[in-house]
């Protein structure tokens, strides 16, 4: 266990310039930013998009390039600590904003990088992903998992607008992103039939016992429903425990997609919670409700469609402002990924 160890400058200019020259460098002056002690080097800072603030330049977007010259019309949110070009709300997440227009279609494609949709603002938005249309209401969170076609169309009135979820930052430094153009998909599923074969904890449809599991069973989470589980589990979740739901695949009980998690918060009226500690970075977005929020040394006040990145191993602490509305919060994180990788750690 070293801070001394040699620097560069400790070693005779010709050597190092000739290590270089062969493509090659010294460990040692790097080893301690590479390994810090006990624990990690973050950039990630704490930040707050409000959608208040947000809103008028989506809706400007929208003016300003037809859907046409977009593919996807997104705004993205940019974490100052990492860059703003480098696209990451924390290192692992990417985080965006996307406005689509009554008539307006957003075509079909797949790509490597896992993503899902979680409704803002509007109606009458729906994506059709493998062949099953999705209808979009505010708070559905549905699944785009790597590999799945996937194609947006908006047959309602107004702006539609959803935040877009994606492990881009992880398959882009894997030097594995990518996408397929195709033609339009034909809906073969009835609407939302996925979430509906999947309706209740506890029962499965039968001939899931006899069969090879589905990677993606169930691609669309309605948030009435998730909402509601939400109100019971409260009901007997003690004071000061939090009152948290995944979404998961429902054949293995399990995270629903490779790399990032996405849960549910509710904060009952007047209710603080200290979260516990984790390596994983997140992102939260209030659903409903205003919430403080603080995180390591930072206090965020948060109104409804607003999102916040918190970034690994953080303090966090949320209140609900209101002493008499719940508030309801969408949290995406890279816990899957870590788990995956052996490290993921929660403590305190
Ligand atoms: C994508 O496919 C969508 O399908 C949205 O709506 C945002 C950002 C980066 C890469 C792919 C979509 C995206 C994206």
């Amino acid at each position: 266990m070293s801070n001394d160890l040699g620097r560069v400058e400790d070693l005779p200019a010709d050597y190092y310039n000739g290590l270089r020259a062969r493509n090659t460098m010294p460990l040692w002056p790097s080893l301690r930013a590479a390994l810090p002690y006990g624990k990690p080097a973050r950039s990630t800072a704490p930040t707050l998009w409000r959608y208040q603030e947000l809103r008028p330049d989506l809706m400007r977007a929208g003016e300003l390039t037809p859907i046409e010259k977009a593919e996807r019309r997104v705004l993205v949110l940019c974490n100052p600590g990492l860059g703003l070009e480098q696209l990451k709300a924390t290192p692992s997440i990417y985080i965006g904003m996307q406005l689509i227009l009554p008539g307006e279609t957003a075509p079909n494609h797949l790509h490597t990088p896992s993503a899902v949709r979680f409704v803002v603002e509007g109606e009458g938005g729906y994506t059709i992903v493998r062949g099953e249309k999705l209808p979009m209401h505010r708070g559905d969170l549905i699944l785009t998992p790597p590999g799945l076609w996937h194609q947006h169309g908006h047959e309602g009135t107004g702006p539609v607008v959803w935040l877009d979820a994606l492990d881009l930052p992880v398959v882009l430094g894997l030097e594995a992103s990518y996408c397929t153009e195709g033609a339009p998909q034909t809906v073969a599923d009835s609407d939302n039939a996925s979430n509906r074969r999947f309706r209740r904890a506890g029962v499965l449809p039968y001939g899931t016992l006899d069969r090879s599991r589905d990677d993606y069973p169930m691609l669309r989470f309605p948030w009435a429903q998730v909402r509601e589980a939400l109100q019971d589990l409260a009901g007997v979740t003690g004071r000061g425990d939090p009152v948290h739901l995944a979404y998961i695949n429902p054949e293995t009980g399990r995270e629903c997609m490779p790399t990032l998690g996405f849960s549910a918060l509710m904060l009952r009226p007047g209710e603080e919670l200290r979260m516990r500690r984790r390596s994983a970075s997140a992102v939260l977005h209030v659903v409903e409700g205003a919430v403080t929020a603080f995180v390591d040394d930072t206090r965020h006040a948060m109104e409804p469609a607003d999102t916040l990145a918190c970034p690994t191993h953080a303090v966090t602490c949320l209140a609900n402002a209101s002493a008499t509305q719940p508030a309801f919060l969408f949290m995406v994180d890279d816990a899957p990924l870590q788990r995956k990788l052996g490290f993921y750690e929660q403590c305190g």
